[in-house]
């Protein structure tokens, strides 16, 4: 089942996700229906905060070299902690739940992660360039930090203004 995506300025993406413990049928369906809402809203990444779920779940799913999105290289992540960092890299980010705006933002270039998958089975993986910064963004929403919050002073002033004003647009179109 698709979900529908929490967007900005929602205050529930600013939650704090919480840790899961039990790696049961009710995880696996809430999984797989953030991945039919990732999949059908174009998006490579999607935490669980963003379909309403306070959980510390998330989904990356990088379109291959033919630029194409596969369920076989899904990567599902929960419970995931950055356990190693090194270099700065930036990337021009976009969010399901802050659509249609897109800034460059700085991250780490590789990242060592420690995470379960969806039976409970630990796992590390080390990320560098696209997934590296996939999976920090998705970390990121698990305790409720927004890309646009990462923005210095003015260029969010600038974010507020045309978001605003996208908004007003949104809603004369639905009338
Ligand atoms: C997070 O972002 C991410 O505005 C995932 O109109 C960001 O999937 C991973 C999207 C940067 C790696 C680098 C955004 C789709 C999708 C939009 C997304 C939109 C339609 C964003
Ligand atoms: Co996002």
């Amino acid at each position: 089942m698709k979900l529908k995506i929490v967007e900005y300025p929602d205050k529930k993406l600013k939650e704090k996700s919480k840790s899961i413990e039990v790696f049961n049928k009710e995880l696996h369906q809430l999984l797989d229906d953030m991945y039919e809402t990732m999949i059908g809203s174009n998006g490579i990444g999607l935490a669980a905060i963003q379909v309403g779920h306070t959980k510390r779940a998330l989904l990356i799913n990088i379109p291959d070299e033919n630029d194409e999105q596969s369920v076989d290289t899904l990567i599902e992540m929960i419970n995931p902690v950055i356990t190693h960092t090194s270099g700065v890299t930036t990337y021009q980010e976009g969010c399901l739940s802050v659509p249609s705006f897109y800034e460059d933002i700085n991250r780490y270039e590789s990242i060592t992660v420690n995470y379960q998958d969806r039976d409970g089975n630990t796992k590390i993986i080390e990320a560098d360039n696209l997934l590296s910064i996939a999976i920090q963004h998705e970390i990121d929403h698990l305790d409720g930090i927004l890309f646009i919050d990462k923005l210095s002073y003015s260029r969010r002033k600038k974010f507020e203004k045309e978001y605003k004003r996208m908004q007003k647009e949104k809603k004369l179109h639905k009338l």
